[in-house]
């Protein structure tokens, strides 16, 4: 098997080459972002740590960490280090309440997302001849629109369907002869189910490998995701806040991890309580700090996503570290469907609905290949004992805010005051019934 690269001389540096150019890349954007966002000045100041305080890369660790609530704070635009004229893009993502996170990119940035979007396609084995067919949902998401620009990056065609509609993507992965498709991995397992429903047999199309990432997936799943559509499932794994898809790929030549594109996403895992850099090899969490981003850097941002960095070198040929499969987060978010949710949002909608009591559980369930969502909520006396039409409304307005708010359908169901399980401990807000 030939192996492609996007970028070949950058991906196979010798690691000292790669580290010096990390730490130049580093140095400078420390001092950009000192410069430039008061919200990072302030935190720098606060740990004691100025620019010229990072003379190795082992010196990151001395800088503060950035959560997801540092973008809460500064929302929407407050840790943008350009004016606005200079941003071409916004995308968003869950907030853990009720404010999304919002990300910015300039020219150069969309530039440089293209370029490891690219990056990843070749570590698939994806070139121009290809027929792309993207299923990662279009709009503030960055899944559809992030590997769109790659694709086209790489030159290959891009076909633009976006989610749902499964019967309609089987007829033009038919029709067009797709050879590549990008969806979540629980997305692919559902267009597999619909295509057996159409008697259509996967060995008749041309699809040769799959790009599947935006949510958890075991080895198990991978296995059954190939099978039933008779092709190669490879990793991809990337967030919003750092880039959008293209963080990191599987390359084909290896099961254990994709490759970070550590000239742009330099890596480190930290234990997940302490925070504390952990030594090579050790299972935590992921930290990202991004070296070329513009719009938007981030220092050191808490991922969440727990996983191991393996150094062994590839038989590709890429020096850049491999991330193993994440297998699990540090906090509560829950991939529903693709979509990023916090219970904390939901709570947050329900609290503002009137007679509804602060007693509720959201139930996850994998129905064949799709998630659902059940929230179910107390509710006060007086209501509950209304008429079963008001009851409805008032599952039907939760339904809606929760929709409107986080962008996923679920099915809400009023309990009687007192049924929900109360714990003497953390109240258990959720029951994952998912085996992934
Ligand atoms: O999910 C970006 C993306 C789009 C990645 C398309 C891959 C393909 P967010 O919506 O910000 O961005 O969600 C980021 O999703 O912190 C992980 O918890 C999870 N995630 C993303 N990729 C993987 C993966 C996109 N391959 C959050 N395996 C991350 C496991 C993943 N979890």
């Amino acid at each position: 098997m030939s192996i492609i690269y996007w970028e070949k001389e950058i991906e196979t540096l010798p690691r000292a080459e790669l580290g010096a150019l990390q730490l130049k890349r580093l140095q400078q954007l420390v001092a950009r972002v000192y410069k430039t966002v008061k919200p990072y000045r302030y935190k720098m100041d606060e740990a004691g740590v100025r620019p010229e305080d990072i003379k190795t890369l082992k010196d990151l660790s001395k800088l503060p960490f950035t959560v997801k609530d540092d973008l809460r704070d500064n929302y929407p635009f407050g840790l943008f280090t350009v004016p606005l004229e200079e941003i071409v893009r916004v995308h968003a993502s869950s907030g853990t309440t009720g404010k999304p996170t919002v990300v910015g990119y300039t020219q150069k940035d969309i530039e440089t997302w293209s370029g490891v979007m690219a990056r990843a396609l070749c570590c698939a084995g994806a070139t121009r001849g290809d027929m792309v067919h993207n299923a990662y949902g279009y709009g503030l998401f960055t899944g559809g629109l992030g590997a769109h620009y790659g694709i086209e990056r790489l030159g290959a065609t891009v076909i633009p369907v976006s989610g749902g509609n499964s019967k309609r993507q089987i007829n033009l992965m038919r029709d067009f002869g797709s050879t590549v498709l990008l969806s979540t991995p629980s997305y692919a397992l559902n267009l597999a189910e619909a295509m057996d429903a159409m008697n259509i047999d996967p060995g008749s199309l041309s699809l040769k490998v799959g790009i599947f990432g935006a949510e958890p997936w075991s080895e198990n799943m991978r296995e059954e995701v190939e099978r039933k559509l008779n092709l190669k499932a490879t990793d991809i794994y990337g967030l919003s806040e750092v880039m959008g898809p293209g963080v990191a790929q599987e390359c084909l030549h290896t099961d254990r991890g994709m490759h970070i594109f550590e000239d742009h996403f330099l890596p480190e895992i930290v234990d997940p309580e302490t925070g504390e850099v952990l030594p090579p090899g050790e299972k935590g969490e992921l930290v990202f700090t991004t070296l070329t981003k513009e719009a938007f850097p981030i220092i050191r941002y808490r991922t969440k996503d727990i996983s191991r960095l393996v150094y062994d070198t590839c038989a590709c040929g890429r020096t850049l570290v491999r991330m193993e499969k994440v297998t699990g987060r540090t906090d509560d978010m829950l991939i529903i469907r693709g979509v990023n949710v916090f219970p904390s949002q939901v709570e947050h909608v329900l609290m503002g609905v009137e007679g509804v009591e602060p007693h509720y559980q959201i139930v996850v369930e994998r129905q064949g290949n799709l998630d659902t969502m059940q929230v179910q909520v107390e509710v006060s006396e007086g209501i509950f004992s209304d008429e079963i039409r008001k009851l409805e409304n008032l599952s039907g307005q939760i339904r809606k805010e929760i929709k409107d708010l986080l962008g996923v359908t679920c099915v809400v169901k009023l309990v009687e005051p007192k049924t929900l399980y109360r714990s003497e401990g953390k109240a258990q807000r959720v029951i994952d019934n998912r085996k992934i």
